[in-house]
């Protein structure tokens, strides 16, 4: 199609589109919302999907969010931490911003090649005496060397805190993510692998910590009237917590289908060597489809996005350009160096994923890589003018 021509593909195709929870379902906990007139504020259902999912995770105490990025300013504020953390520049946006919000200041640490996560060794070299904390990212849902990043927070007494934001359902060492650190937050935006349209979480095993949270999420209220800590307002409404109790009855069903669809790429993905599919050890919840793109590749990633998309297949460039290329942290021409951030960012790119992708969509998504590797030259002529 970018050489004219029409697409095979007629409907868009997304990286990941939301898990559709059940009608019948859903519409019988907003029966019981309504008869209750309990719509939000700790309601019934907040209560019975935080008790679900500190079973389903193994952790003591889960308290449910607006969304990820409140969970994640809410436990940097609860610890009370003051002046810089230590946090990958390879990741959402959201995770650096959180950390300005609450007055910190981010410093972006390089990635390990081998997790694409926060290296401990370059992490160890930016510790100084105003270092706060360790904020980890396990990016995709592959997890940070947990233990060494343990070893080194108790080392120099500081909170270690995950961003899991992709990883619900993943595991490190025959444990479910959720239970590593001083606390781990989750992100239940519609496109994450488990889901309440939009919603966040915060597990941690530490019943003090998760009881501070809980009074700071409803403006700080302890009771009635008085207040203990400076609060917000971040609470998950009833009909969120709906749609993720339906959700979660049907998530294991839906782990499944997205690792049929992840090993069916692998399958396909195999035949072309200068793309790498990155690779998940189990548990995982096979969510999104990450490839990097080597140099011997007859189209750079740029060029074989542009080609995907002309094809209505809506690959993404995460995390391009990388947080500390990105206002107000630097700019495409003004940043630090971090030599594998830099050459991952232009090297990576999402491809269409989750469960409800079909076979056919996968192999036609293949059939298109094919294609424009096939035609590389003719298309590289063809963005040298338009570009
Ligand atoms: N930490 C990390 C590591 C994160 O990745 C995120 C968020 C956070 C923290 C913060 O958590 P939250 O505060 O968001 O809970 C999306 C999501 O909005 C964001 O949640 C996510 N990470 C980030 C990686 O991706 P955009 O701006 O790229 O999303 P958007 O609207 O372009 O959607 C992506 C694709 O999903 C589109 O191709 C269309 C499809 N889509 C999207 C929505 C919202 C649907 O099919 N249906 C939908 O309802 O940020």
């Amino acid at each position: 199609m970018i050489l004219g021509g029409k697409t095979r593909i007629i409907r868009p195709l997304y990286v990941n589109r939301p898990l559709k929870p059940r009608k019948i379902d859903l519409l019988k906990y907003f029966d019981t919302i309504f008869e209750s007139q309990i719509y939000t504020n700790d309601g019934p259902l907040v209560r019975e999907l935080e008790e679900r999912i500190t079973n389903y995770l193994g952790v003591k105490h889960c308290v449910l969010i607006t969304n990820g990025t409140l969970a994640l300013q809410m436990t940097l504020n609860a610890l009370e931490l003051k002046g810089e953390v230590i946090v990958p520049a390879f990741t959402f946006i959201g995770t650096a911003n959180a950390l300005k919000w609450q007055g910190l200041t981010p410093v972006f640490c390089d990635i390990d090649m081998s997790t694409y996560n926060i290296s401990p060794g370059h992490c160890r070299e930016l510790i100084n005496s105003n270092t706060a904390a360790i904020l980890g990212v396990h990016l995709w849902g592959r997890t940070c060397d947990i233990d060494t990043l343990s070893i080194m927070a108790k080392e120099y007494n500081i909170p270690l805190i995950f961003d899991a934001a992709h990883a619900f359902a993943c595991g490190y060492k025959n444990r479910l993510l959720g239970n590593f650190g001083d606390a781990e937050i989750f992100s239940f935006h519609a496109t994450k692998s488990f889901h309440t349209g939009e919603g966040g979480a915060i597990t941690t095993n530490d019943g003090i910590l998760a009881e501070k949270l809980r009074e700071q999420r409803n403006f700080g209220f302890v009771d009635y009237y008085m207040t203990s800590t400076l609060g917000i307002n971040a609470k998950m409404s009833e009909f969120h917590a709906a749609v993720g109790l339906v959700n979660l009855d049907d998530f294991n069903d839906s782990i499944s289908k997205s690792r049929k669809n992840y090993l069916l790429y692998k399958e396909l993905l195999g035949a072309f060597p200068e793309i790498i599919l990155i690779h998940y050890n189990p548990p995982h919840n096979y969510h999104y489809i990450v490839v990097e793109l080597s140099d011997m590749a007859p189209l750079n990633r740029d060029e074989l996005v542009e080609v995907l998309i002309s094809e209505n297949i809506l690959a993404r460039k995460y995390f391009y350009p990388g947080c500390h290329r990105m206002q107000p942290y630097g700019s495409l021409n003004d940043f630090e160096e971090l030599p594998n951030t830099d050459y991952l960012a232009t090297r990576c790119m999402v491809l269409p994923g989750g469960s409800n992708l079909k076979e056919v969509e996968i192999r036609n998504i293949c059939d298109v890589i094919n294609d424009a590797f096939e035609y590389h030259e003719k298309i590289r002529k063809h963005l040298s003018t338009i570009w």
